[in-house]
């Protein structure tokens, strides 16, 4: 069930806010009409940033500084926290494992453990980013919120602490926080850390200059990937609920990285892709997550929510912006 709001003006802080999924909420909550206070590491980075989204009020800050994070929430007086902040790369959590469970872990510690004792005023309600990288190898039968968590990797063991927590001071400590089991989420603002960018970004210039090469890793993982501004409707419709609770954020359908760049290829009108693409299974990383698939069915019953971008339209909407970014630089 969602609440009736009865106040005008809401407040939000976005921990996290210079990501991807920080600029599509933000836009999202200015929308709405939400007073938005983001958190970032280095605010400065945040004003240069093209894709900044105006209105938001830039604060500095850090997960792990417990008593600046106080101060943050003294300062805001938030109705809702969303938390998208800390280490992304699955691939680079393996050089610094404690890294990511500082930023991953330790944080959402200090950030609940806070939370729990704002016994007065507002209480406001939390978000947490988790991850379908928690459940590990899973092949291709969905996997929903009841699923055991198996992580293969530092960073999805780092993500199982932080969602664990959330559920516990959820149950324990009548803190209202959800945790999104989110899966692959892309837009053009992804980084060329992630598949999807870098395959973007060499097909793109390949097209341009008619000639390139693409150096790949697995070409048969699977995926289930979704557009970030689907992603994120989702994300704010969980605190809009009366009830906290756990969803599972995914398209439903699984694709290949083959697949995946085939279908930029050929959005660019190269049909002999393979000419310019070679791949090195596990050169990248030493063990990946071969095939993840989500069920949503919850998110959709309950927060009437669905993946609303298709493959051929994620496909599309990426390629055309990298497109146009290359023609105007
Ligand atoms: O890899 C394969 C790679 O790095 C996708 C993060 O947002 O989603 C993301 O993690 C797949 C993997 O994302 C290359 O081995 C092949 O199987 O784009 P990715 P990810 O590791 O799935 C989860 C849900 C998160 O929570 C994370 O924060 O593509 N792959 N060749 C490659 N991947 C990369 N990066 N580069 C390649 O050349």
């Amino acid at each position: 069930m969602t609440s009736e709001w009865v106040c005008d003006l809401r407040t939000a802080v976005i921990f996290g806010v210079t990501g991807q999924d920080g600029f599509y909420l933000s836009r999202l909550l200015i929308g709405k009409g939400y007073r938005v206070f983001g958190v970032s590491r280095d605010p400065s980075s945040y004003s240069s940033l093209k894709r900044r989204e105006f209105g938001v009020e830039v604060l500095s800050g850090d997960l792990v500084q417990e008593n600046r994070v106080d101060e943050i929430l003294q300062q805001s007086q938030p109705d809702e926290i969303y938390n998208l902040a800390g280490e992304s790369s699955v691939a680079s959590s393996w050089k610094d494992p404690a890294k990511y469970c500082l930023a991953n872990s330790v944080g959402v510690g200090n950030l609940l453990k806070i939370l729990s004792g704002i016994s007065t005023g507002t209480k406001p309600r939390y978000f947490q980013a988790a991850s379908s990288e928690m459940f590990g190898e899973t092949g291709e039968t969905p996997v929903d919120e009841l699923t055991p968590l198996k992580p293969k990797t530092p960073y999805g063991a780092s993500k199982v602490f932080a969602h664990t927590m959330t559920g516990r001071f959820r149950d324990f400590l009548n803190v209202h926080a959800s945790s999104g089991l989110l899966f692959n989420q892309e837009s053009p603002l992804r980084s060329e850390k992630y598949v999807t960018k870098k395959i973007c970004k060499a097909a793109v210039r390949i097209h341009l200059q008619g000639s390139g090469h693409l150096s790949l890793g697995n070409l048969n993982a699977k995926r289930d990937w979704s557009f970030a501004g689907d992603v994120v409707e989702a994300i704010w419709l969980m605190l809009q609920q009366d009830q906290p609770d756990d969803f599972v954020i995914a398209s439903g359908i699984l694709h290949s990285v083959e697949q995946f760049t085939e279908g930029v290829f050929r959005h660019l009108g190269i049909s002999d892709w393979r000419r310019y693409v070679s791949s090195k299974e596990f050169d990248l990383r030493p063990t990946d997550v071969i095939a993840t698939v989500g069920n949503s069915s919850k998110a959709r019953k309950d927060l009437g929510w669905k993946s609303s971008t298709s493959f051929d339209e994620l496909i599309t909407l990426l390629v055309d912006a990298e497109l146009r970014l290359q023609t105007t630089m």
